[in-house]
């Protein structure tokens, strides 16, 4: 039922920013952003989050005499979040709605860490969310070592692009891998997300951070979550970086469904509830060992569990 006051197509629309009590819609066919309220009722239903809406949320909304607002955020298709910062235990829902996760990592700064694209990979699997991985910067490493880290993970058999937002490198196959679908850029801060973005389509001037600027300033250039409509069809949501990342609402024993190569191999240990801990006959531990599984995998599954495990206990 939509609100009396508005034709039922045009009570629906797409969330591209949230800020703290005030969203920016956009309507299907509408180019225009629109800044509407959120109602109060909202914040009843989900006690376990940060903000009741997300970027990517279609809603529903409603007229009366304070204006226009959200009455309604309709169901979710998928959700990838995060746990809030420092103290906050509450899920931060990063994006909704997507068809990919676009992974983006680099070389230079900040390094290449194994352990946040691990974290955020067994996220986007814990959400069921397909992820494309991004290698950037490719114009500040060694062809060796970038070999080295694609290698890792295309044997998971996900799709590793390698670019430079720098020299173009590889932006026209990333702008490929993004055209009819909305993707959800994420990874460290200073990766490279929004310029990797303003090189996919120029109109869209994302502000990136300036060369002069320090990347140990510890700020953030991208502010806010915001989605941008493609002109060659499809979205794409651009996100504020962030310095660490903790998956939200994954159960320990859960986490070894979500790497690929555990997921495969577990099956031949002993028991079956094995965490590839330090259980006997555990065919996971015996894989590692023959060096069949990379050691930065094996090494960011065992800190990631024992962090999962130490979350329930507290
Ligand atoms: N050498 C080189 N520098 C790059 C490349 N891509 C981005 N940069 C630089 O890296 C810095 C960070 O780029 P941004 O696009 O702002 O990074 P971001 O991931 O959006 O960062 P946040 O918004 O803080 O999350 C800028 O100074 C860019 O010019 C690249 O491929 N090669
Ligand atoms: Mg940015
Ligand atoms: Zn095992």
């Amino acid at each position: 039922m939509g609100s009396p006051l508005l034709p039922a197509e045009a009570a629906t629309a797409t969330v591209v920013r949230v800020d703290a009590r005030q969203c920016e819609i956009l309507r299907a066919g509408e180019s225009e952003v629109r800044a509407v309220q959120m109602r109060g009722r909202l914040w009843e239903k989900s006690s376990d989050d940060k903000s009741p809406v997300a970027v990517g949320d279609q809603v529903r909304l409603e007229l009366d005499e304070d204006g226009e607002a959200i009455a309604e955020v309709l169901p979710r298709r998928n959700a990838f979040a995060r746990r809030a910062a420092g103290e906050d235990v509450r899920r931060q829902v990063l994006a909704t709605n997507v068809d990919q996760v676009v992974l983006v990592a680099c070389f230079g700064t900040p390094p290449f860490s194994s352990i946040t694209t691990d974290r955020i990979l067994a996220t986007a699997s814990f959400a069921d969310i397909p992820t494309t991985l991004v290698l950037n910067k490719i114009d500040r490493s060694k062809p060796r070592k970038i070999e080295e880290i694609a290698g890792t993970y295309q044997k998971l058999d996900m799709q590793v692009l390698l670019t430079s937002a720098e020299t173009g490198d590889g932006c026209e196959a990333l702008t490929e891998a993004l055209v009819g679908k909305v993707s959800v850029f994420y990874g460290l801060s200073g990766v490279g997300k929004s310029s990797l973005l303003n090189r996919v389509e120029d109109g869209l001037g994302i502000r990136t951070r300036e060369v002069s600027e320090s990347l140990k300033s510890g700020r953030h250039t991208t502010t806010y979550a915001r989605l941008y409509r493609l002109a060659a069809g499809g979205a794409v949501i651009d996100t504020p970086g962030a310095r660490t990342f903790r998956p939200w609402g994954i159960p320990p024993h859960e986490l070894r469904l979500h790497y690929k190569e555990l997921r495969e191999i577990g099956p031949g240990c002993r028991f079956p509830a094995c965490l590839h801990r330090d259980e006997p006959d555990c065919a996971v531990l015996a894989a590692a060992e023959r060096g069949e599984i990379t050691a930065s995998r094996m090494r960011s599954y065992h800190e990631l569990l024992a962090e999962l495990q130490a979350g329930i206990e507290n």
